[in-house]
């Protein structure tokens, strides 16, 4: 458990800490205190680099949840280095480092603590790609099944990026990492689907170059009961060797091409399309030939378009029809 640190001088009255302490017992001395909540989620001195999708990411997930009292989860991805050394932490919240294979259970434990205590708190899973496809598959998976009291995000920038970016089965097609050098020959995992597959109340993709979808997601999937699920693509200029700045750019490419379908599942089997992409050859283009980690992979382009009208075919037949 890393200490939400205070980044003010000023001491609380020692009445007004107790009362505090009191209110949020399972977390003793190191709760998340009423200055913190003022606070983003994600404070000056974390360790991103420039242009992370996941601090965008973090920022949205800060507005979504206003002044909602939050715990977090996060394994060992990007997400937990973020936090910076013991006992100060870059995020205004609490936040459980956990195992890979643990965190959905972790979770589960958290949200049976608050709710055995008459507490509000919302227990988040802050996940990488790896963490969630991969490692943590089997405890998020049962406790979907169960439908656990708890919001899982998993911010996806298709690598593991925290050992140096080799690939995971979100990694797609054509992509070079430190282990596929020569581009993944296969595509990636449809996550959204798996979940959505365990008939969990709210599963969700989010584009961060659509913050208005975005913050309705958000705000909708912290306020459901029970396992909730959201996606985002996230760029990772350090391992999709992409330009900083362009990162919201490279998402609004991958929607208008349809290659990040932008949708919900309700309940499991309610689909429904919130942007309707153009299908732009361009913006696929575009979207390859900006990252360094599709250079050379060419050819593959006709591959994905293949891919990319599967997937629309399979939506189009299964969603509601409309597009928000
Ligand atoms: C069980 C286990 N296996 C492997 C590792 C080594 N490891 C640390 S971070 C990481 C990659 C994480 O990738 P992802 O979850 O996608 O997060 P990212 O680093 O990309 O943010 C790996 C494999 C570990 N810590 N624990
Ligand atoms: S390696 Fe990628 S995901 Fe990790 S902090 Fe850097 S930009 Fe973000
Ligand atoms: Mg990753």
């Amino acid at each position: 458990m890393t200490a939400a640190r205070t980044s003010t001088p000023n001491a609380a009255p020692h009445a007004a800490a107790v009362d505090e302490e009191r209110r949020e017992p399972m977390l003793r001395g190191i709760s998340q205190s009423v200055k913190d909540r003022a606070l983003p989620l994600l404070r000056p001195g974390n360790t991103n680099c420039g242009g992370c999708g996941m601090s965008i990411g973090l920022n949205f997930l800060s507005r979504a949840i206003g002044s909602r009292p939050v715990e977090m989860v996060i394994p060992a991805c990007c997400g937990i280095v973020t936090a910076g050394p013991y006992p100060y932490s870059a995020y205004g919240a609490p936040v459980a480092a956990s195992a890979f294979a643990s965190a959905a259970a972790v979770a589960t434990g958290l949200a049976h603590v608050a709710r055995l205590n008459g507490e509000q708190t919302r227990v988040i899973c802050w996940a990488g790609d790896g963490g969630t496809y991969d490692i943590g598959m089997a405890t998020l998976s049962a406790a979907a099944e169960r439908d656990e009291d708890i919001l899982y995000i998993c911010y996806d920038n298709e690598i593991y990026g925290n050992t140096g970016g080799q690939r995971s089965s979100a990694t797609p097609l054509g992509a070079v990492t430190s282990t596929t050098p020569r581009g993944k020959t296969g595509g990636k995992k449809d996550i959204l689907a798996i979940m959505a597959a365990h008939r969990i109340p709210y599963a969700a993709s989010i584009s961060l170059a659509h913050p208005a979808d975005a913050d309705r997601k958000m705000r909708h999937a912290l306020d459901v009961t029970g396992f909730r699920f959201l996606h985002i693509l996230s760029p990772c200029p350090t391992g999709w060797k992409s330009e900083p700045a362009e990162g919201i750019e490279l998402v609004r490419l991958a929607v208008a091409s349809g290659l990040y379908p932008v949708i919900e599942v309700f309940g499991g089997r309610e689909i429904e399309v919130n942007v309707e992409p153009s299908f732009d050859h361009g913006a696929l283009e575009r979207y390859f030939e900006s990252q360094g980690r599709f250079r050379g992979t060419k050819d593959d382009l006709a591959a994905v378009k293949t891919a990319i009208a599967e997937q629309w075919d399979h939506l189009c037949r299964h969603s509601k029809g409309g597009v928000r």
